[in-house]
């Protein structure tokens, strides 16, 4: 279905560093919204496909993607709940234990940008802190706010930056996880993170980290909600130009690897040694030469490939084969390498938006995670590869039954 007007734009310059040298890294085709499940009565209708494509900026070194799609159309009837997948709630729990103590939050004014239905929030008012929410995903926020989480619906900039410090004060922290990588206007985010934090304030974020998408060719992790995709040099350029600075990074498992850093207005904080030992990692690795992205575009190529042998030698075998996760990557995966019903006959998710629908593109059927152990399919692609030890481990029953998981990067294993 050819798209709305208006309903993207193509990308001409690089959103850090404003240069016009975007090379291509990898095509994915055209793919419809990556969280856009359908109600089953729909799946006849046109769905808008837009093209997926990553370039790298010749200058900074940022990976983007080459078309920005509108956030309303994305964030406005959002299906991902991060309360859903309960290794994130600990992940979550954890962060919130260690900023509350390093920042001494206690009593402080926390906003979190792209807070979902609270979980975060709640961590750290288990804390002390004094939080408040900020999401464009009405259901989610919703939910926060019945659970006295106080979320502001919309998207965070200098005008909601300024209400919230007219109304709430200045912030000692403000955090944002997996949201940067969302934002197509990332100077309007700094300056609006300007306004709001408090003089030694300090910024956290997580990203999904492009050097682990590189070395396990996560390239389901590619999709138009991720309009970037973050090595510490292009955020070390990003802050700079807004008076600041990395003061601190952490590299992280979640996500398929992610960093998660600390910023604070330049000088004011001492800063780690693991902001110069990771900068020299990405040089050295050669995370910044193009050669990188050339092996990584054949690499995809080859993951797709091996995929889809597995998958249709099983079945030519008499395996029947389902998935668990219903998960924006697995919508990338499943589009792109053109996995549909005759392959995977349903996915298994414990998010209930979720459950009833059939996945964009390719309308394979989402139930609850009890079909797993009600059909006992023979293998089950783990969409949600990231917490494949969390999920073979409560599905132990169904892998000691002879149940087996395939892990699709790489390159598609069988499990355990
Ligand atoms: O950046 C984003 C990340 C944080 O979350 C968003 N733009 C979109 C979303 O990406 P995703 O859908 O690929 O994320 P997850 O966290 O890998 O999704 C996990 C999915 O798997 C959820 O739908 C919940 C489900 N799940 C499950 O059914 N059983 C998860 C676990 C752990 C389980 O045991």
């Amino acid at each position: 279905m050819s798209v709305p007007d208006g309903a993207y734009r193509t990308v001409e310059r690089c959103r850090i560093c404003g240069s016009a040298r975007l090379d291509p890294v990898v095509s994915l085709g055209a793919t419809p919204l990556a969280n856009a499940f359908l109600a089953a009565e729909r799946a006849r209708e046109p769905e808008p496909r837009f093209p997926l494509d990553a370039l790298r900026c010749a200058r900074c070194y940022l990976v983007q993607l080459g078309v920005v799609v509108r956030p309303e159309l994305m964030f406005s009837d959002y299906a991902y709940s991060s309360s859903a997948s309960a290794p994130a709630v600990r992940h979550f729990d954890e962060l919130a234990s260690e900023v509350v103590e390093r920042f001494d939050l206690a009593g402080r004014r926390v906003v979190e940008v792209g807070s979902n239905d609270g979980v975060l929030l709640a961590s750290l008012a288990a804390r002390g802190a004094r939080v408040l929410g900020v999401d464009p995903a009405a259901r989610q926020a919703a939910i926060a706010n019945a659970r006295g989480l106080e979320t502001i619906v919309g998207y965070f900039d200098r005008a909601t930056a300024s209400r919230v410090v007219a109304e709430k004060g200045r912030a000692r922290l403000v955090v944002a996880n997996n949201v940067l990588a969302h934002i197509d206007d990332l100077h309007e985010v700094l300056a609006a993170l300007d306004a709001l934090l408090e003089d030694d304030g300090v910024f956290v974020a997580e990203v999904p980290y492009v050097a682990d998408l590189l070395d396990r060719v996560e390239y389901d992790t590619i999709y138009h909600e991720h309009l970037s995709y973050f090595a510490l040099t292009p955020l070390r350029t990003l802050f700079s130009r807004a008076g600041m600075e990395l003061f601190d990074v952490r590299r992280l498992l979640v996500h398929g690897g992610s960093i998660r850093i600390y910023v604070g207005r330049s000088g004011r904080r001492p800063v780690s040694d693991a902001v110069p030992r990771t900068l020299e990692e990405e040089r050295a690795s050669g995370l910044l030469d193009a050669s990188a992205y050339d092996r990584f575009a054949a690499r995809v190529w080859a993951s797709r490939r091996a995929l889809l042998d597995l998958l249709r030698r099983s079945r030519r075998e008499g395996h029947t084969i389902a998935a668990l996760g219903a998960t924006a990557k697995g919508n990338t995966l499943l589009n792109y390498c053109g996995i549909g019903p005759d392959l995977v006959s349903f996915i298994a998710d414990s998010t209930p938006l979720k459950q009833g629908r059939v996945t964009p593109g390719m309308h394979i059927p989402v139930r609850s995670e009890e079909a797993i152990a009600a059909e006992r399919p023979d293998l089950t692609l783990l969409l949600a590869w990231n917490y494949a030890d969390e999920i073979i481990g409560r599905f132990a029953d169904y892998v000691s039954g002879g149940g087996r998981f395939i892990h699709p990067v790489p390159i598609a294993r069988i499990l355990p």
